[in-house]
């Protein structure tokens, strides 16, 4: 019995450790990072358990990916080793062309995650757990990756597993008409959906959080998420709830990872039945927190983390 279980891929992060175009940069840091298993972190961090699906390249890299999340307490045991692929990896170059801003270069074309299939999806692991989520990115990896979440989301369906996807719309990994053409039908399959005003004017033609919300829930979603960035996220539910939380201003450091922390703070808000309100407080919380840092999962709050940071409390420094 685990309470996540998440799927999809995790990469090698290089961070430029100096701003401007990655030809002149000459020092990277090395990260784990993958947005379902960003997720997993979060949620062990939140006090919950947690267990991964993926396919890792069977050399350093990869087994630096599945030491790394087995010793932030996730469990690795449906995850395998492909002999034959290598491990996804992206670069982050920072401030440029935007200053404040990051840009991602993927090389992950073919990666072992991408051989994912149906077989490598343990049913009964699946069965077993309170919620599976997932996100677009592992829909955008490829046909069998495809084919891995329509097995998964059908035995969390037929087990009472609440389905939770994030649409995360990669413009690097397709097209917006492909994007659009292929998650649609995953929306109404999810219990949960979490995305944003850029994916849901790709996916609705519509950037109007309540409205697309209100769509999200005519499609067949309990729980609709649109996250606005620096205006926080707004939330409705299909009994009639609704709630829009501010977001929280802190120094930015690096912005990737902080729509996971804010998934999984949401996720474990709910599961311990907090109300709508105080679930988004305590997610656009997480997601300021997780901004602090360089990396993904680095800064991805733990609760007690969360509730100091809400309760303006102090650290004894020295
Ligand atoms: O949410 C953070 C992710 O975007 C990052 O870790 C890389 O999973 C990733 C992706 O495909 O963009």
């Amino acid at each position: 019995m685990v309470d996540l279980v998440a799927l999809g891929e995790t990469m090698i992060q290089l961070n430029a450790l100096t701003s401007g175009p990655l030809r002149y940069v000459n020092y990277f840091e090395k990260h784990a990072a993958g947005t379902e298993s960003n997720v997993a972190v979060g949620m062990v961090r939140m006090g919950h358990s947690a267990g991964w699906i993926s396919k890792l390249g069977d050399d350093e890299l990869g087994r630096y990916i599945h030491g790394f999340l087995r010793g932030e307490g996730i469990d690795v045991s449906r995850v395998q080793f492909d002999g034959g692929a290598p491990m996804g990896l992206y670069f982050v170059q920072r401030d440029y062309p935007i200053p404040g801003k990051s840009v991602i270069y993927y090389y992950r074309r073919d990666s072992a995650a991408s051989r994912l299939t149906p077989e490598d999806v343990d049913e009964e692991y699946i069965a077993s757990a309170k919620v599976f989520h997932t996100t677009g990115v592992t829909l955008a990896l490829s046909e069998t990756c495809r084919k891995s979440v329509d097995k998964a989301i059908e035995v969390a369906h037929g087990s009472g597993v609440q389905v939770s996807f994030d649409t995360n719309i990669r413009l690097k990994l397709w097209a917006p008409d492909e994007a659009r053409r292929v998650m649609l039908p995953y929306l109404g399959r999810a219990d949960i959906l979490f995305t944003d005003i850029q994916d849901s004017e790709i996916l609705l033609g519509d950037a109007d959080p309540a409205s697309a919300a209100k769509k999200y829930l005519d499609m067949g979603v309990d729980t609709a998420v649109v996250k606005m960035g620096e205006r926080g996220a707004y939330v409705a539910t299909r009994d009639g709830g609704a709630s829009m939380g501010g977001a929280f201003k802190v120094p930015v450091v690096d912005v990737t990872g902080a729509g996971d922390a804010f998934d999984a703070a949401f996720l474990s808000c709910r599961m311990r039945g907090l109300d709508l309100d105080r679930s988004l407080e305590f997610a656009n919380a997480a997601g300021a927190l997780c901004v602090t840092v360089r990396g993904d999962v680095e800064a991805i709050p733990s609760v007690g983390d969360v509730k100091r940071f809400l309760d303006g409390g102090s650290h004894v420094l020295r």
